[in-house]
């Protein structure tokens, strides 16, 4: 009766955009995500700026994932990262978010 709620796989999507501008940026959020306990996979698009992220959502959640993504320097959709980790980003990765 309840064969497919357990055949669900054990993985969350999560989609977001963000301030890649260069090379730097895409493997610095690329580490930043592999090092968040629970997260599975993710994609960088450096062109658009889309990431997606595949967690397993009993490990982590998206509002964990946000939280390392601001931390990191970076935006997460609209939202802008903190200042102290928006400064230690380098100079070539702050292009974009200087508008
Ligand atoms: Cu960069």
């Amino acid at each position: 009766m309840f064969v497919s709620a357990m055949a669900k796989p054990k993985s969350e999507q999560l989609k977001f955009t963000s301030s890649t501008v260069c090379g730097m940026c895409k493997s610095s959020i690329e580490k930043t995500l592999q090092k968040i306990d629970g997260v599975l996979a993710s994609l960088v698009n450096l062109n658009s700026g889309k990431i997606s992220v595949k967690f397993d959502p009993s490990k982590t959640n998206a509002e964990a994932i946000k939280a390392e993504v601001l931390r990191s320097g970076y935006f997460f959709n609209e939202t802008p990262p903190t200042k102290e980790a928006f400064d230690k980003l380098p100079e070539c990765c702050k292009a974009k978010n200087k508008h």
